[in-house]
Parts: structure tokens; sequence; C-alpha cells
């Protein structure tokens, strides 16, 4: 059985470069992954999609003949692809990959947040071993409460959809690294961030300091993950973190050898 790898985050996160990058990192390790564009809307891509939904549906189409705004033909593409959910189960399957990277549209909470999104993804991955890569934006998980706010979004995003999930720190080349030593030292450390957050100025919340640190030490539940999609630094770590969820730590090997090999 193949491993599902499902990239997620907010518009602009960087799933679909991290796709790219993450493909490009397991073929160099002699892993055979494919990359699947689930994104209906999107325009270009850095990679060549194994499978790509905008065969099945696209979203520009959709805007052209029903004259619906981008949303709302978002929102039907994506609830056409249940329509035509056996034909891509068969086509990725077809490629018999042993791990199958999966890039999400851009409006996250258009996909996840809806019923037909999670419904697809399960009509994908269906009994198969499968890890969430929640990614989340540095350069604004910088200030302590919007890397609160980015967590609140990943554990939300995995009550939706439920399957394991790893926090993916996007975009780290554009910080120093001390910057970003001190987000990792905050994630780690609720006491902290729970500080960090109340010292904020013209911050008025409605929770108080002990709130807050309790629900950090709930939200670092995941492992967290820092990467450059542009350096490809951390991938050696994604992939170790990867493994450890989906193989159980076994480096290299998926679980039945690739018939295709
Ligand atoms: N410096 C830097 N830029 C990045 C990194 N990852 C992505 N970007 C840039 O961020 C922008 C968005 O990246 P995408 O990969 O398209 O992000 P996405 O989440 O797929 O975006 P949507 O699907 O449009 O929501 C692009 O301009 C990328 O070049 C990174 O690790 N470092
Ligand atoms: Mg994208």
């Amino acid at each position: 059985m193949p491993y599902y790898i499902i990239v997620l985050g907010t518009a602009g996160s960087g799933k679909t470069s991290l796709t790219s990058v993450l493909q490009t990192y397991l073929v160099s390790h002699q892993l055979d992954a494919i990359a699947v564009n689930l994104d209906p809307a999107v325009e270009s891509l850095p990679y060549k999609p194994d499978v790509d939904i905008r065969e099945y549906v696209n979203t520009r189409d959709i805007m052209k003949k029903t004259g619906l705004g981008p949303n709302g033909a978002l929102i039907a593409s994506i609830d056409m692809i249940m329509s035509n959910i056996e034909d891509l189960k068969e086509e990725i399957s077809s490629y018999r990959a042993n791990y199958i990277i999966i890039d999400t549209p851009g409006q996250m909470e258009i996909f996840a947040f809806r019923p037909t999104g999670p419904l697809v993804l399960s009509a994908i991955v269906g009994d198969a071993k499968a890890v969430s890569l929640f990614l989340a934006d540095i350069t604004y998980a910088a200030r302590p409460s919007s890397l609160f706010s980015a967590l609140l979004l990943s554990a939300s995003t995995h009550f939706r959809l439920k399957y394991p999930q790893i926090n993916v720190l996007t975009k780290i080349d554009l910080l120093p690294g001390e910057e970003v030593e001190k987000i990792l030292e905050m994630i780690e450390d609720p006491e902290l961030l729970a500080s960090s957050i109340s010292s904020e100025r013209e911050l008025r919340l409605l929770w108080d300091m002990s709130d807050i640190e309790y629900i950090s030490e709930k939200l670092a539940m995941f492992e967290t993950i820092p990467v450059s999609n542009v350096t490809g630094e951390g991938f050696d770590n994604l992939y170790a973190s990867i493994q450890r969820i989906v193989a159980g730590g076994e480096d290299y090997y998926t679980e039945e050898p690739n018939p295709m090999l």
C-alpha cells in the first residue's frame, strides 16, 4: 500500500513549492514518488504533476460557464471532484507509486472546512497510511499571537481531516537562524509563548495567560519541522518525521516492495 502525504496550509504558505521539492527529494533518494495536483484553480505549477485534477475539473472553465466568482467556482469545482472520484483514484493507483504527494487548493477553508474536501481525501486515501503536512509561513509566525493562531488553525485542520499531522514552518530562508530558533522555542515552551503573547502591545485578549498556556500545551501535539523550499534546508528532517509516522521509522522502505521496480 502506498503512503499518502497531504500538503495543506493557508494561501501562499508554500504548498505547491513544497510538493515540488519533496517529490524531487524523494526521487533523488531512489524512492518512487508521484505528485498529484488537487488544486483545480491553479494557473501554473513549478512541477509536472503526474496526476492533475484540472484534466477533470477546471475552475477557470467553471467561472466562464457559470459566471460564478473565484470562490464560488472553487466550491463548485471541489464538489465536482466527487463525481470524478473513481477515475481519479484509478489514475493515481495506476502509477503504483510508494509515495503519493497531494498538493491541495490554495483556499484551504474551502477545501478543508467544507464537507467535500475531506470526502475527496478519504476516498483517495482509503485504508492506506497518510500524513497531513500543515504548512505555515514562518515570517508570519514571528509574532507570538500569529504563531498561536497558526497552531490553532493546524489543530482545527487536524480535527477536520483526522490524519496524523506534522506542522511545517516554511520560508525559513527569509529569517535569521536565531529568529527561527526563538519560534521553535516558543512552540515547545507554552509558558514562554503565553508570556510573549501577553507582552505584545495593543493586544486585547479575552483569554488570560493561563488559558493560553494550557491551550498551547495541547497545541504542541504535532512535531514542528522548519524548512525552506528555496534552499532545501530541513527536508532530511521532514522526511524522517514523515517516515516515523507512516512507516514507524523504517528508512527508505515502504511496507511492500514496488512491483514496478
Ligand atoms: N523564500 C521562500 N519563498 C517561498 C518558499 N516556499 C514558497 N515560497 C514562495 O511563496 C509563494 C507561494 O508559494 P506556493 O508554493 O505557490 O504556495 P501555495 O501554498 O501553493 O499557494 P496557493 O496554492 O496559491 O495558496 C511563491 O512566490 C513561492 O515562490 C520558501 O521556502 N522560501
Ligand atoms: Mg498552491
